[in-house]
């Protein structure tokens, strides 16, 4: 009826044509011969909503002989030899134009790991604040320097060997090399107490400090430079930092391996407070862009009091854990010879989070370890520690 085929007139149906031109079948015909173009615009549309055609460009260049077009390909030189110029050839010869903007070979260099370049960061930090860097080359430690030196006792569970590494061979460090009066006064405060202490109360084993380990902490490094501090005839004040290697006898995981670099900086001075202390951290995470500190009470065996450290983190809008401090115990202290009225004020951090962070890196075995892509290393982009959000 729609294409005036037929008419129904009193319910009967009358034929008002004698042959059916049939578009549709006209149309498949068009499109099954693949003469899309003989289609009408209508036609293309109906035969795309039934996806029997598909509609898409193709872009056609016409080209033709430039006004340059040769067939012998002239070479051009490249360079302007010494000899060109001293046989006058260079007259004869076409020189391909310098492109001015093109950039140089990168030229092949070696590559510092991010690791090191955070670390020269935080060196420079710690020397524009008038630190010394300790010497921290010696990751074998006895455990004289790294525990009973720190006043850590000999029962204490990080001593054990699910948290550090003990040496098997040499086994012991050589007593001689621990001064002999120090030695038995670190035994008396860790065995009786002293200087206002009541010790540990134990009994304290010659064996059990001789035992050589892998450092646990830096903290082994302060405890021999404020030794050596304490001989001096007259006490001057110090400000000490360092930032190597220590080892732990850890599960490893994304995040932890059994090895990191901490980062240590320590005030000597007469009469400093727990003050002092806040302020010298605000004044060094101040040089990281961190403002938003916050210290929380915490326990460390060699220091008393001891503060946890916290800094907003903008981007995950909480607080996060940016390092460890504390005041040494005058058990450290006093058994080395410092005067009375010196106290010793002191932090750590890692060098792998702050890193970890900086370089968006989730999974520490890809930052160190055997399973580093030397290829990220080669990636890196400088290191500039500016006034960035952890
Ligand atoms: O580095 C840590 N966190 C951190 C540091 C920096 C940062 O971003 C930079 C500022 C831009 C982001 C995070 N921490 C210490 C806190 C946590 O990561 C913690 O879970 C892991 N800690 C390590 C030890 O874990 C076995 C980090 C490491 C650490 C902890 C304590 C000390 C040193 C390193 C210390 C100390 C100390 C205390 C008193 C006296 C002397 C030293």
């Amino acid at each position: 009826m729609q294409e005036k085929w037929i008419e129904i007139n009193n319910q009967k149906v009358y034929r008002k044509i004698d042959r059916i031109d049939d578009k549709i079948q006209s149309m498949l015909k068009k499109v099954q011969t693949g003469n899309i173009n003989d289609l009408s615009d209508d036609q293309k549309t109906e035969c795309k909503k039934r996806k029997l055609i598909n509609e898409g460009k193709m872009t056609v260049y016409k080209v033709s002989k430039g006004e340059m077009f040769t067939l012998d390909i002239e070479r051009l030189e490249t360079e302007l030899t010494p000899e060109m110029i001293a046989n006058g050839s260079w007259r004869e010869k076409k020189f391909k134009s310098y492109d001015m903007d093109a950039l140089g070979i990168p030229p092949d260099a070696g590559h510092l790991h991010p690791l090191l370049k955070v670390r020269t960061e935080y060196r420079q930090i710690f020397l524009e604040m008038g630190f010394t860097e300790m010497p921290t080359n010696n990751f074998i430690e006895s455990s004289f320097w790294n525990f009973d030196a720190l006043f850590q006792p000999q029962q204490h569970p990080a001593r054990d060997a699910h948290d550090t590494f003990f040496i098997s061979e040499p086994c012991d460090a050589d007593i001689d090399m621990i001064p002999k009066e120090y030695l038995q006064r670190v035994k008396k405060v860790h065995s009786q107490g002293g200087y206002g202490s009541q010790g540990h109360k134990y009994d304290w084993k010659i064996e059990e400090s001789t035992k050589n380990i892998l450092r646990t902490h830096t903290t082994a490094v302060s405890a021999r430079m404020l030794y050596e501090l304490a001989q001096q005839k007259e006490f001057k004040p110090v400000k000490y930092f360092s930032i190597d290697r220590v080892f732990r006898n850890e599960t490893t995981d994304s995040t932890h391996l059994a090895e990191f670099h901490q980062i240590e900086g320590l005030v000597a001075d007469r009469g400093l407070t727990l003050g002092n202390l806040m302020g010298v951290i605000n004044e060094f995470f101040k040089k990281l862009g961190l403002t938003k500190l916050r210290f929380k009470p915490t326990y460390n065996p060699y220091t008393e009091p001891s503060m946890e450290i916290f800094s907003f983190h903008d981007g995950l809008k909480k607080w996060v854990e940016v390092g460890n401090s504390g005041v040494f115990r005058p058990e450290m202290l006093l058994p080395m010879g410092l005067p009375e009225d010196v106290s010793v004020i002191a932090w750590g951090l890692s060098l792998e989070r702050p890193t970890m962070i900086k370089y968006k890196i989730q999974d520490i075995r890809t930052l160190i370890g055997p399973r580093v892509d030397l290829q990220m290393v080669y990636n890196n982009p400088l290191c500039r520690v500016e006034k960035a959000a952890i």
